[in-house]
This record gives C-alpha cells, sequence and structure tokens, in this order.
C-alpha cells in the first residue's frame, strides 16, 4: 500500500485516507492506493468503505502535472468504475474543495456526506478540458440535466448547502471529515442501506442540446471546452446506455486533451501560481502591514483605498483640500457600494469600513506613522517628487514609499529621496479594488524586504503579483504601446479599426484594441502620444494623426458618447462612428499610403507577433523575469484570451520559427518596428522554446 492512501479497519467499515498534501491529487499514487485499499477491504469481508481526504480538502482532482504524459494505471474512470463496482458500501466525507476528479471519486461512491463549508465542482472545463471519469455521466443522473450542465460548462464551485438541495450531497454535518464519515457510514451499516450506484440510474431526460451548445459556444467566446462538454451530457441522456455515454464523454475528453486550448489553459493555471515564487524572496520577511497611506483620491487612489479596506487594512488617504478628500471619500463610497450590491460586503461591514477603517487628512504629517504609503497623483515626474520629498521627510523610518506610477522612472523618483532602499513601484490597475494584477516594480536600489512586503500585500489584497523591472511601461504598458502601435499602423495601411477589431475578438480578446480604447478614454492614449512627440520620437517611428482629430474634435469615447464607436446614452457597446474613416483616409493621404486588403488572419497574426516581440526584448533585458510573467501579466491586466496561455505561450504554441519569420518578412517593409528581439533569434537558433525558461 502506497503512503498516499492510509488503510485501518474499523470495526465492519475500512477507512481509506488520502494524505498527499498540498490538495490530494488524485496522482498514480494515490489512484493505486485507493484500489489496493478497496480491494484489501474487500478481503477483509469489511462491509463499508469510507473515503476522506488528511489535511485541507479531499481530493481536488486528477494531478494536473499528470497531463501530456504516459497515463499510469489504473486510470481514474476505471477506478470509478471499480469503486462503482464494489460489492461494499463505499461511503465519501467531503470537505474542502473536492472537484473534478474528486468529485467524480465521490460520485462513484453510494453515499455521499461534507462538512458545511465543504465546496464541489467540475471545473475541467477551465483546463481545456471536461469531467473524464464519469461525471458528465453521472452528475446529471444524481443532480438533472440543468443543474449539471450548469456547473460542468461553468466550472463553478457549489457550496455544500446548494450540492445537498441538488441531490449531490446527502448529508451536511459539522465535524471532522472522518468522525462524520464514520458515524454516517456506521448509521447506514446499522439501517440496512442498499448500495444504489449511480450508473443504475435512469438516463435523465434530454433538452435541447443543439441550443444549449450554441449557447455556451457564443459565451466562451471561442473557448471550445464548455461547448464539447455539452455534447457528453448529451450522451447521458441519448446512449444507448451508461458505458455508452461513458465511451462518448472519453472519446470527447481525449479531443480536448489535443487541443492548443488545454494547453494553453493549464499552462495559465501554473503560471499564475508561479510568478509570486521568486528565489530571491524565498528566506526574505516582509515588513509589517496595518496601516497604509495613500496620496492622491481621484479615481485610481480611491480603488487602491477601496482594495487595502476590503483586505482589512487601516487606511490614511491624503488630498490637498477637504473638499478634494471628501470627494475621494464618495468615491471609495460608490465603490464599497458596489462590493455590497455584489454580496461581497454587508451593509453593517460597509458602514464600519468608513467610519473606523478611513481616515481622511490634509497634511503630510497624518502619514507619519504608516507602515506604507503608495502616491497616486496626477502622472508628472515634477509633481511625484515634490511629494516623495515630503514622504521622504515624515514617514517613519522603515515605511514603504511605493509609487503607483504606469510608466515614469522609478530610479529617478526614488533618487528624490534619501531611502531608495524603501521606494518601490506597486502599478495597480482600474478600477484597482476589481483588476487582479499588481506589477510590483523593482528599483535599482529596492531592498529585497521591501520587495518581499510588496509581494505580500498583493496577497493580502488577493491579487497576481507580477514582478517588474524599470523602463517606460514595465511589463504591460511597454507590451501595449507596441502592439496598440502595430494596430494603428495597420489602420494607415489599409485596414479598418472596426476590422481589426472583429479579427482581435474572433480570436478571443473580449474587446478589440479601439473599442477599448474608446472604454480607456481617447484623452489617455493622446497625452502618451503628445509626451513621446515632445521627447522627440525616432524619425524612422511612424506616426498617425487619426486618433489625434477625433480627440481634438473633443471625441474621447465611451465618456463622450463618441470615439471609433458612437455609443446611445448608457451602452457599453457601440455602432462605427462614420467620421472615423475619412479622418483616416485623410491621414493616408498626407502620407502618401496607398491602401491595401488585410485578411482577418494577418491581423491577427501582425497584432500578436508584435505584442510577442516586445515582450520578448522585455523578457531579454530582465523587465519581466520569465516569459510566464509576461502571459500572466497580459492575462489579468489586459484582458488576453486565457485559453491562449498568454503571449509567449501562444508564440511556443504557434512555432518560434514562424513568429520570427514572420518579423524578419514584415520588416523588409518597416525595419525599424520589425526589428526583432535578440531573445527570439537565440532560442530560435538553440531550437528552444520560451516555456524552456520559465523551468
Ligand atoms: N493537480 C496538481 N496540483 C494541484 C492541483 C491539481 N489538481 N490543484 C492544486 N494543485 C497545486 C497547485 O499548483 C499549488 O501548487 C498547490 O496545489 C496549492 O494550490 C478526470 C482530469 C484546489 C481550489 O481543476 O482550483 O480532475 O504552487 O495555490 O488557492 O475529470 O488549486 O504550491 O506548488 O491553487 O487554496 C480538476 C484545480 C483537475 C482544481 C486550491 N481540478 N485546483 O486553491 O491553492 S482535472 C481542478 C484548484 C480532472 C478528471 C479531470 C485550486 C484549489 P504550488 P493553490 P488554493
Amino acid at each position: 500500500m502506497t503512503q498516499a492512501i492510509r488503510y485501518e479497519k474499523h470495526g465492519d467499515i475500512a477507512v481509506l485516507a488520502a494524505q498527499n498534501p498540498p490538495v490530494n491529487a488524485l496522482g498514480v499514487d494515490v489512484r493505486r492506493g485507493l484500489l489496493d485499499g478497496l480491494e484489501r477491504a474487500e478481503a477483509e469481508g469489511a462491509k463499508a468503505v469510507l473515503i476522506y481526504g488528511e489535511g485541507r480538502t479531499y481530493f481536488a482532482g486528477a494531478d494536473i502535472r499528470e497531463f501530456g504524459k504516459p497515463l499510469q494505471e489504473p486510470g481514474l474512470p476505471a477506478l470509478c468504475d471499480r469503486i462503482e463496482a464494489s460489492p461494499l458500501l463505499i461511503v465519501s466525507a467531503l470537505h474542502g474543495t473536492a472537484l473534478g476528479g474528486g468529485l467524480e471519486v465521490a460520485l462513484a461512491s453510494q453515499y455521499r456526506i461534507a462538512v458545511p463549508n465543504a465546496k464541489i465542482g467540475l471545473p475541467e472545463v477551465n483546463l481545456g478540458i471536461l469531467p473524464g471519469a464519469g461525471g458528465t455521466q453521472r452528475l446529471p443522473r444524481v443532480a438533472g440535466v440543468e443543474a449539471a450542465l450548469g456547473m460542468i460548462t461553468t466550472g463553478r464551485h457549489v457550496r455544500a448547502a446548494e450540492a445537498l438541495d441538488l441531490g449531490i450531497l446527502d448529508r451536511v454535518q459539522d465535524g471532522a471529515p472522518r468522525e462524520i464519515g464514520l458515524s454516517y457510514a456506521q448509521e447506514l451499516l446499522e439501517e440496512g442501506a442498499q448500495r444504489r450506484p449511480v450508473c443504475d440510474m435512469p438516463a435523465p431526460d434530454p433538452i435541447d442540446f443543439d441550443a444549449a451548445y450554441d449557447a455556451v459556444l457564443k459565451k466562451g467566446r471561442g473557448q471550445l471546452s464548455p461547448a464539447v462538454a455539452v455534447r457528453a451530457v448529451q450522451a447521458a441522456c441519448e446512449a444507448e446506455s451508461f458505458a455508452a455515454g461513458q465511451a462518448r464523454e472519453r472519446e470527447l475528453f481525449l479531443d480536448l486533451m489535443e487541443t492548443d486550448q488545454r494547453k494553453g489553459l493549464i499552462h495559465a493555471f501554473f503560471a499564475e501560481r508561479a510568478v509570486a515564487k521568486l528565489p530571491e524572496l524565498e528566506d526574505i520577511e516582509p515588513r509589517e502591514l496595518h496601516h497604509i497611506g495613500l496620496v492622491g483620491g481621484g479615481t485610481m487612489g480611491a480603488g487602491i483605498a477601496t482594495a487595502m479596506l476590503l483586505a482589512g487594512l487601516q487606511v490614511t488617504l491624503l488630498e490637498m483640500s477637504a473638499e478634494a478628500a471628501h470627494a475621494a471619500k464618495e468615491r471609495i463610497a460608490t465603490n464599497l457600494a458596489g462590493a455590497v450590491k455584489r454580496g461581497k460586503l454587508s451593509q453593517s461591514a460597509h458602514d464600519d469600513l468608513l467610519r473606523n477603517q478611513l481616515a481622511l487628512a490634509t497634511e503630510y504629517d497624518a502619514l507619519a506613522t504608516v507602515d506604507l504609503v503608495v502616491e497616486a497623483v496626477f502622472e508628472d515626474m515634477e509633481v511625484k517628487k515634490q511629494v516623495f520629498a515630503q514622504l521622504n521627510s515624515v514617514c517613519k523610518p522603515g515605511a514603504v514609499l511605493a509609487t503607483n506610477t504606469s510608466y515614469l522612472d522609478i530610479n529617478q523618483i526614488a533618487a528624490s529621496t534619501s531611502r531608495a532602499s524603501d521606494v518601490i513601484g506597486l502599478h495597480f490597475f482600474s478600477p484597482a479594488h476589481v483588476m487582479k494584477l499588481l506589477e510590483v516594480v523593482v528599483a535599482d536600489k529596492t531592498a529585497p524586504d521591501v520587495v518581499a512586503t510588496g509581494f505580500a500585500l498583493g496577497r493580502r489584497l488577493k491579487k497576481i503579483s507580477v514582478r517588474g523591472g524599470v523602463c517606460d511601461g514595465f511589463i504591460g504598458n511597454r507590451i501595449l504601446s507596441q502592439y496598440r502601435a502595430c494596430a494603428d499602423h495597420m489602420v494607415l495601411d489599409g485596414a479598418s479599426p472596426f476590422q481589426i477589431d472583429k479579427a482581435l475578438t474572433g480570436f478571443g480578446f473580449a474587446m478589440g484594441p479601439f473599442a477599448v480604447s474608446d472604454l480607456a478614454g481617447l484623452d489617455i492614449g493622446w497625452a502618451t502620444r503628445k509626451r513621446k512627440r515632445a521627447l522627440g520620437m525616432d524619425p524612422r517611428a511612424r506616426d498617425s494623426t487619426f486618433a489625434d482629430a477625433l480627440c481634438e474634435a473633443g471625441h474621447f469615447g465611451q465618456k463622450t458618447g463618441r470615439g471609433f464607436y458612437v455609443y446611445e446614452s448608457g451602452q457599453r457597446s457601440g455602432t462605427p462612428n462614420p467620421d472615423v474613416m475619412p479622418l483616416i483616409e485623410a491621414d493616408r493621404a498626407a502620407q502618401g499610403i496607398t491602401s491595401r486588403e488585410f485578411s482577418d488572419e494577418e491581423i491577427v497574426q501582425r497584432y500578436m507577433t508584435a505584442m510577442v516581440n516586445e515582450a520578448a526584448k522585455v523578457v531579454g533585458e530582465g523587465i519581466a523575469r520569465r516569459p510566464l510573467d509576461v502571459d500572466v501579466t497580459l492575462l489579468y491586466g489586459y484582458g488576453f484570451p486565457r485559453y491562449w496561455g498568454g503571449p509567449m505561450k501562444w508564440a511556443d504554441l504557434t512555432g518560434l520559427p514562424e513568429v520570427l519569420g514572420n518579423i524578419q518578412n514584415w520588416a523588409k517593409e518597416d525595419a525599424y518596428f520589425w526589428h526583432h528581439a535578440p531573445l527570439l533569434e537565440q532560442l530560435v537558433a538553440e531550437g528552444r522554446s520560451f516555456d524552456d525558461l520559465n523551468a
């Protein structure tokens, strides 16, 4: 018997305890342990078997690290069938998160009991696959087709109380899983409970699966797994037998295992868990954080303050006047009211945070005792330096001085203080209390424990924190400026902004670059172009004026009801603005450009390749530690479609030689823009991938 499963006999009950931390993943040792334990229980004349998990959870699914590797017997489907076929009474006691293959083992058991805060789910679609050990066949029989489809096509985690209502659980009871499991199994034996294998339950009544398929596919914006899972559940209703339904499930499961989307989604799963693992921070203690200061209560400052309050931190917000401070408090109150509306916060907690956790100030002295302060004022270097000079003189020794700048040189800001080692960039994304991404920007002199404090704060705020280095735009905005410029170049050369947006939403983005600009406000891009022109652009760099012309006419996008699109009041999606194309044609004519046709495929290739090329420079220069840091940044901060895994994973799936080949080809028309990243050339020469650099 492997150590992954501990066997003990308790009267007539054999107990199989999973001990495979951290989440009792159903790796080969666990599967063999379960099979051995079951056979031993049967051989030793047990009447019932209790299966539960030691540690923080019941099985949280198959071991994802085994995917793509040769299957080691017993496979999970066979193991579930064996558990279900056992002549003994099989009881599962669930706690923590019984997910995927874990719930499938429980569904193969005869009876299921859980602790009140347990959660169950079949989240396989979020990994680009579907439940492959009978979940699509057994869950519809137990919970009905609609409920099963809802759980399987969304992967949502269901709380124990709802699972009981759905008939998935037989009992919910307080206590330790082993104890409640043993007493429940004993009770079932005493009352002579019968085996009731789910596979013997009648096939549920079918629904209009074609309609369900189309609706799920549309909602998935190109993600395959949720829609394919509908066909598996369809088999549960329409296949001539349970076994035939299982065979169909297996077929669809194996098809999805071969898809790039599966590789992209599993890469994303592990990448978002790897970004915070920095070897240099291993034994570094972060500084204590209880009281946070905020300088600036505009949209970003108020959003950051809201995130801090929701994480239970005390906040002192400094503004230049009492009016401005109260306006900031109003913004925070609105943000918190949104959390109450979404059921994330009670009204009393809302009131308590505003009354007791948030303090307003108009004098810097109020920040003398804070543990960390975030500056979120206007993006101007001189203004930032004045703020940091003030903070340098009032903040206590050891306070972390952070800036929320989204592109300015943090080394310069740090140099304006006498404590550069306490200065760090904490780049939040708007709305800061909603967006998961936090760029932790490490300046040349930032102390390791200050970096560790940045990551600790990120964990506390439930953010995904990515380490970045200092350059114009750090990781995300620097890469954005390139693929955004590529979009403008394609417009100058003949593509329409509307075709580009359609092509990229077809690729999986929620919105195309021009719709995103309208959402963010065209005045932001305008200010950036003006800033870059004022700094002096390289004469070889292409420039465009069609967006400036829109801004000069007062059209800033959604906030003015008109930008690249026209928005009816209150509408978030608009119709193409008829004024745009004439502005573009005028720009082309002024630059003597003859426009040409672009296919959607070419638009996607150029846009993605511009993204990957700049990202490879960002990794090559060490601004991002690993390619996965770029992937996670784009996934969580720039709406990159998750099923591609991120731009670097997309490039690996596409093939780096093809990506480099395209760049070298397009460099013939614009050598300045399509200057390829040395890292890309090196990897192609060595026959390696970006993933090789993630190890
Ligand atoms: N396999 C391998 N490792 C796993 C794992 C899994 N299923 N789940 C978690 N880990 C690792 C994770 O990488 C991390 O490692 C550590 O455990 C803690 O996780 C046939 C085929 C369970 C809700 O999709 O959603 O079953 O970073 O940091 O925030 O139908 O992990 O410490 O080295 O996320 O408390 C279906 C995936 C699999 C569940 C816990 N199951 N896991 O969240 O901790 S497919 C899932 C989660 C399947 C069958 C199919 C979460 C969690 P490290 P964590 P957490």
